[in-house]
C-alpha cells in the first residue's frame, strides 16, 4: 500500500461518570485518532494515551508529538503494509501507543481494501467475547454498592475494583456482601509498595479472581514474592510492554495471569505474540482496555476472540463510558461484545459525531508544508 496521507485527529469526550483509579481522576476523555488514506482507500486507529502521564510515561501530546516527528514519516515511503509499521518505527524507544495507534490505521486500510476482518486476520475463533467492567474509586463505599448493582444489573458477570491504599478492605467487604458469587477481582494500577505486602496478602479472604498490578510496574521480584505468599493469582498490566516483559515475568513467578492491552505493548500483532507465548505456556490472558471509543474498542474485541483470552475483558459497552461513541455503539449481549466482522476493524466511524465534539484535524502527511 502506499500512504497518500496521514491526519491526527484530537477530541475531548466526556465520560458519562469520573472514573478515579490510584493514580488519578478523568472526567474528560483526551482522544487521540490516526487516519490514513491510502491506495485511495482508508483506516483508522487509536492511541491509548492519556492526557497525563500517570498511567505510564505517555500522554496524548508526546503521543501526537512522536507520530508527526518520527512515526509517520517512517511510513509514508514506499509499500507498506500493517505488519511493516513496528519494524519501520522500531529506532523510536517507547511511545507503544504511538506505534500501536498507526499500526491499527495502517492494518484497518490493507485489511479493508482486502475485506477481510481483523479478528479474522488476528487469528480470532469466537464471534462474541466476555467482558466484565472496571469500576472507579468512588467518593463513598455506598456509591460503589450502587454502581456495582446497576452494572450487575445491566448484565455484567465479573467486576473489577480499583483499589489503592486506604481504598480496599472497606469497599471490598461492601461489595462482596452485596454479592456473594459475583467474579470479582481488583486492580492496583501500582498503588502499593512493599510495605503494604501483609496487606495486599490478605485480599485473599474476599474470594477474588486475581489482583492486577499490585505494585511498581519494574517490581518483579516483589510481586514474585507477593505471589509466593498468595492463593489468589497475580496479573500484570503495567510491568508487561512487550513478549520479553511477559516470558521474564512469568520465569520470575512474578504474575500467572496476563493483562494484554494494545497501546500498552506497541499495538495488536505485539498484542497477539504475547497471547502466542502465554497459551503455550498455558498462562491464561485477558484482553485489559484503556477507555477506548468504538474504534480502539474494535481492535480491543477482535484481539480477544483469539483462544487464549479466557478471563472476561475489560471491554465495556459503549454505554458504560460514552453518551454517544464515535462508531456505532457496542452493546452488551448476555454478558458479551459482538466481535465485528466486516472489513478491517468492522466498525465505520461517525463524522457527525466528531464534528459534534469539536475534533481537530491536523494533516502531518501528504499535504504540502
Ligand atoms: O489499569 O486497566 C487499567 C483504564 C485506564 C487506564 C488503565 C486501566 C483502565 C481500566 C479501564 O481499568 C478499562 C476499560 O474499561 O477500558
Ligand atoms: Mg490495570
Amino acid at each position: 500500500m502506499t500512504i497518500e496521507r496521514v491526519e491526527l485527529v484530537r477530541l475531548a469526550m466526556p465520560l458519562v461518570r469520573p472514573f478515579r483509579t490510584s493514580f488519578g481522576v478523568q472526567h474528560t476523555r483526551d482522544v487521540l485518532l490516526v487516519h490514513v488514506v491510502a491506495d485511495g482507500g482508508e483506516g483508522w486507529g487509536e492511541c491509548a494515551a492519556h492526557a497525563e502521564p500517570f498511567y505510564n510515561e505517555e500522554f496524548t501530546e508526546s503521543t501526537a508529538l512522536v507520530l508527526e516527528r518520527w512515526l509517520v514519516p517512517a511510513v509514508v515511503d514506499g509499500d507498506v503494509r500493517g505488519a511493516d509499521v513496528a519494524t519501520r518505527t522500531a529506532t523510536v524507544k517507547g511511545y507503544r501507543a504511538a506505534k500501536a495507534g498507526l499500526e491499527m490505521a495502517v492494518l484497518d486500510a490493507e485489511l479493508r481494501a482486502a475485506g477481510q476482518s481483523l479478528a479474522h486476520h488476528l487469528g480470532g475463533t469466537r464471534d462474541a467475547v466476555d467482558v466484565g467492567v472496571s469500576v472507579g474509586i468512588t467518593p463513598t463505599v455506598d456509591e460503589l454498592v450502587a454502581q456495582v448493582g446497576g452494572y450487575v444489573d445491566d448484565g455484567y458477570r465479573r467486576v473489577k475494583l480499583k483499589v489503592m491504599p486506604g481504598w480496599d478492605l472497606e469497599p471490598l467487604r461492601a461489595v462482596r456482601a452485596d454479592h456473594p458469587d459475583l467474579a470479582l477481582q481488583v486492580d492496583a494500577n501500582a498503588g502499593y509498595t512493599a510495605a503494604h505486602l501483609d496487606l495486599v496478602a490478605s485480599f485473599d479472604d474476599f474470594g477474588l479472581l486475581m489482583v492486577e498490578q499490585p505494585f511498581a510496574p519494574e517490581e518483579l521480584r516483589l510481586h514474585a514474592r507477593l505471589a509466593a505468599r498468595m492463593a489468589t493469582p497475580i496479573c500484570l498490566d503495567e510491568s508487561i510492554l512487550s513478549t520479553v516483559h511477559a516470558a521474564t515475568a512469568l520465569d520470575l513467578g512474578a504474575c500467572t495471569i496476563v493483562n494484554i492491552k494494545v497501546g500498552r505493548v506497541g499495538g495488536v500483532l505485539e498484542a497477539r505474540r504475547i497471547h502466542d507465548l502465554c497459551l503455550a505456556r498455558g498462562v491464561p490472558v485477558w484482553c485489559g482496555g484503556m477507555l477506548e471509543t468504538g474504534i480502539g474498542r474494535a481492535a480491543n474485541v477482535a484481539l480477544a476472540s483469539l483462544p487464549g483470552f479466557t478471563f472476561p475483558a475489560d471491554l465495556s459497552a459503549s454505554d458504560r463510558y460514552w453518551r454517544r461513541d464515535l462508531t456505532e455503539a457496542f452493546v452488551l449481549d448476555g454478558s458479551c461484545l459482538r466481535v465485528p466482522d466486516g472489513p478491517g476493524l468492522g466498525v465505520s466511524v461517525d463524522a457527525d459525531a466528531l464534528d459534534e465534539l469539536g475534533a481537530e484535524v491536523r494533516a502531518v502527511a501528504g499535504v504540502a508544508r
